[in-house]
């Protein structure tokens, strides 16, 4: 996909506002925006020129500026021309066709930030950095973002894959010259200790900007009245979701999203869970226990003024061993005799008073978060840390080789495929079906 022609496409959001962007990026940039501005020379890499749009019969369409980023300095790597017409969806088409009428080509969606990629200009951490400042949608989530697209990551990895990949080569070389100067046993031990430990401080990072960018789903679940509703709306700060008193209001699903310490949370409540002869609020019923069930965190709420039932027992205690949290709730009104046995968290609230409604959320996010390193979190895709963990995985039993005395082909295998992990996480030897579906989640001008 990436070649010899020029690109061309609008960067900036369409609509109203005070400029818009038309990036020309190719070996012809500068011959195309030659033919489409009334300035001819750009000498100067990165300067800004004020100049003039003018078409096919030399009537000026706008007032623009122009900036000529010199290959291989440029975003790209190649030579890339932008033009900053007034912002506006017609300055921008105008601008976009002339371009696009002498010599360049529409862009395809990421294109420009493939082409990094495929100049060397960034690996495959850094392209997904770029779609995640895009997209991140909490401050902690663009620092983790922007780490990431800075190189952090980049840098941790190829460090840790360029101390294994020279582990891997004393070993190879005592298997080819089992007389030579040899690496100790020990020292291989150490050596991939190191590594070990390097990568065991990058994951919990990286599953933090997993957390970071998919956040978590806390279903809201329990029997009808319980103040399911109610606790929503509270979390929520708004009154999202019909409340009464008759069992049995809420029929549908009904998701939010808030942000709780930086992680997005999709808030979902659900129909009351009971026995019912009526057909719609069966199948809210039906879909809540879908929704329990595919929850990353559950919220059991029980109605604190009210008696436990056996359902009650019966659903908290299938929740044991999982995410959950069960909500006593109405903690404003007299509480009723008798407690629920659980080894499952209980936090008693009050969606009338706000009171536990703090400590809740603190709940909520200290299990979302895991033992994921937030506060220092590294943007990666699902797939770069299932390799991450599979370097570990395979550094771990290299390190068990090592110790077994299983022999140095054994432990180098080990050592090379935990390398062949850690370099598709930079995008090394990465197939082109991953590139393309990585690629194809940006935008237009992207
Ligand atoms: N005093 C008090 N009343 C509450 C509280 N939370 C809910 N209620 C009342 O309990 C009743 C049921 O509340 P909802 O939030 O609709 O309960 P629900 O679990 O969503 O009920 P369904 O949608 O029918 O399953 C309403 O009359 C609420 O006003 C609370 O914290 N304190
Ligand atoms: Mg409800």
């Amino acid at each position: 996909m990436t070649g010899n022609d020029t690109i061309a496409a609008i960067s900036t959001a369409l609509g109203e506002g005070a400029i818009a962007i038309v990036r020309i990026s190719g070996p012809d940039a500068v011959s195309v925006a030659r033919k489409i501005l009334k300035r001819q020379d750009f000498p100067e890499h990165s300067r800004m020129y004020l100049t003039s749009l003018v078409d096919s019969s030399g009537a000026i369409t706008d007032r623009v500026l122009c900036v000529h980023f010199r290959r291989p300095n440029s975003y790209t790597g190649e030579d890339i021309i932008e033009i900053h017409t007034h912002g506006g969806i017609l300055p921008a088409r105008t601008c976009l066709e002339l371009a696009l009428r002498n010599g360049a080509r529409i862009a395809e969606p990421g294109e420009f930030t493939r082409r990094a990629f495929e100049n060397g200009r960034i690996d495959l951490t850094q392209s997904e950095g770029v779609l995640s400042v895009i997209t991140s949608r909490s401050i902690e989530a663009l620092h983790a973002a922007a780490r990431t697209l800075t190189g952090e990551l980049s840098r941790a990895v190829q460090k840790i894959h360029d101390d294994v990949l020279s582990l891997q080569g004393s070993l190879e070389v005592q298997l080819d010259f089992p007389e030579g100067e040899t690496l100790s046993g020990l020292d291989t031990v150490a050596g991939i200790g190191r590594a070990i430990s390097e990568l065991e401080g990058l994951i919990p990072r990286c599953s933090a900007g997993m957390i970071l960018s998919e956040g978590v789903r806390v279903v809201i679940a329990g029997r009808p009245n319980a103040g399911k509703s109610s606790l929503l709306n509270e979390l929520l700060g708004r009154n999202r979701a019909i409340v009464t008193d008759i069992p049995g209001t809420t029929r549908d699903i009904i998701e939010e999203c808030i942000t709780i310490g930086g992680i997005p949370v999709r808030l979902t409540d659900t129909a009351g869970l009971r026995e019912t002869g009526d057909i719609i609020e069966a199948e809210g019923v039906r879909l809540a226990l879908e929704a329990m069930n595919g929850s990353d965190i559950c919220l059991y709420v029980l109605d604190g003024s009210g008696a436990i039932t056996q359902e009650d027992r019966d659903y908290i205690g299938s929740l044991e061993g999982r995410n959950a949290i069960v909500i006593i709730s109405k903690s404003d009104l007299k509480a009723r005799a008798g407690d629920i046995d659980t080894s499952l968290t209980k936090i008693h609230v009050s969606a009338k008073t706000h009171d536990g409604i703090d400590a809740l959320k603190s709940a909520i996010y200290d299990m979302a978060a895991g033992n994921a390193a937030i506060s220092s979190g590294l943007n990666v895709s699902a797939s770069q840390l299932e390799d991450l963990r599979g370097a570990l995985g395979a550094l771990r039993e290299g390190r068990n080789a090592a110790v077994n005395g299983d022999g140095e082909d054994v432990t180098a295998g080990l050592l090379g495929s935990a390398r062949l992990a850690l370099l598709r996480v930079l995008g090394v030897g990465a197939g082109d079906e991953l590139i393309d579906s990585m690629f194809s989640r940006f935008c237009v001008g992207k």
